[in-house]
């Protein structure tokens, strides 16, 4: 393949509803995409990565600078032979893996849609069924996500996942169980809590939830360990895993039952594969996580999930829970059963939408 032509263009999508976590509210998203051609067929890639570095050390601006001088003059360095070598080719950029994977993802799409081939089978998927859960961020009142909940259940989805954070947890677990006795429930807390927490956090495993995600610090592996000794349920490590070798570790050390595996975090397909196959080796679970992608992240992730071990429901849920219209035709439909088919054509098996796209450009730049 060679590339002959590296296409960056951000542009701004607001949220239908603002997503509220434990280290801020997300209004609107600055979506950093990344379009790449070879002889007249495109590649599409996303950076997930947020404006500002509040969930990892990643942001809007950082990630542009890097494609624009550093990783797209090093993917025109020379022809690339296999989408499955640009992980290598990356790996002297530390940390931004993000971003590596912004412009690895949309090489392996480029690959997959010049062979002809779906990207989830050029990836080794085999699930021809995604099974999908929803995130729901923190709400004003309990009443209003009990709501959301009974919305979210309606509509099909098979596993609720509640964003907490200090003062809004264990009474608000309490209050969702009570009404949903026997819903898939996990939590989420971004990083917000200590190990000295333990007592407070001990007592979620009285709700029976499916795991406890990220309770402790974002590039923590020992207090998770200690933690999770100490508790019945599972943790779920999202923050910390960003490579292999970290799963691996973490998975020895005892830091985690379950692994949420986000593309853009591990930095790309061929990371994120070797990060499922550790898991798979030891018998742990994974799942697909969210990064409240535009269509063509959410497409990636789509792919992702149908490796074999992405046996918990994902963050992987319908464009119109994001948007009020997304970049992508068909966009990302979730079934009355909580699934989505993966497309049968090639690449990423959704189109963009480049009328609609251009319409919301506010920067570009060609490398060429
Ligand atoms: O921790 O999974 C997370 C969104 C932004 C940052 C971090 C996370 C999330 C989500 C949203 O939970 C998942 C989604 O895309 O719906
Ligand atoms: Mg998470």
């Amino acid at each position: 393949m060679n590339i002959d032509r590296i296409t960056l263009r951000e542009i701004r999508m607001t949220l239908k509803h603002p997503f509220e976590t434990s280290f801020g509210v997300t209004h609107a998203r600055r979506v950093l995409l990344v379009e790449v051609e070879s002889g007249g067929v495109s590649g599409w890639g996303e950076a997930t990565v947020k404006t500002r570095p509040l969930y990892n050390e990643e942001f809007v601006d950082a990630s542009w600078a890097l494609l624009r001088d550093v990783l797209g003059p090093k993917l025109r360095e020379e022809p690339v032979n296999a989408a499955s070598e640009l992980a290598d080719r990356f790996a002297f950029i530390r940390g931004h893996r993000m971003t590596r994977a912004a412009l690895e993802t949309a090489v392996w799409d480029l690959e997959a849609r010049l062979r002809g081939e779906p990207l989830w089978q050029h990836i080794g998927g085999s699930r021809e069924i995604i099974d999908c859960g929803v995130s729901i961020g923190i709400q004003e009142s309990v009443e209003k996500l009990l709501e959301k909940i009974k919305t979210e259940l309606d509509a099909g989805y098979q596993r609720i996942k509640i964003k907490i954070k200090p003062g809004w947890d264990v009474d608000v677990v309490a209050k969702v169980r009570e009404r949903f006795p026997d819903i898939l429930l996990s939590v989420d807390a971004n990083s917000a809590y200590r190990l000295s927490d333990a007592p407070l956090l001990k007592r979620l495993d009285d709700y029976n939830l499916l795991m406890i995600e990220q309770p402790l610090a974002d590039d923590d592996i020992i207090d998770h360990a200690k933690l999770q000794a100490m508790l019945e349920t599972r943790l779920c490590l999202d923050e910390s895993i960003r490579s292999a070798r970290h799963a691996e570790q973490a998975i020895e050390a005892g830091a985690c039952r379950i692994i949420n595996i986000k593309l853009g975090r591990v930095g790309g397909f061929s990371e994120a594969i070797l990060v499922h196959n550790v898991a798979r080796a030891h018998q742990v679970p994974v799942w697909c996580g969210g990064m409240l992608e535009s269509g063509i992240g959410r497409a990636h992730n789509i792919a992702m999930s149908t490796l074999a071990n992405f046996s918990l429901p994902g963050d992987v849920s319908a464009s119109q829970r994001y948007w009020n219209r997304d970049i992508i035709t068909p966009e990302v439909t979730v079934s009355a059963s909580g699934t989505i088919t993966p497309p049968s054509s090639p690449g990423l098996g959704f189109e963009v939408d480049r009328d609609y796209l251009e319409s919301l450009v506010t920067r570009r730049e060609v490398l060429e």
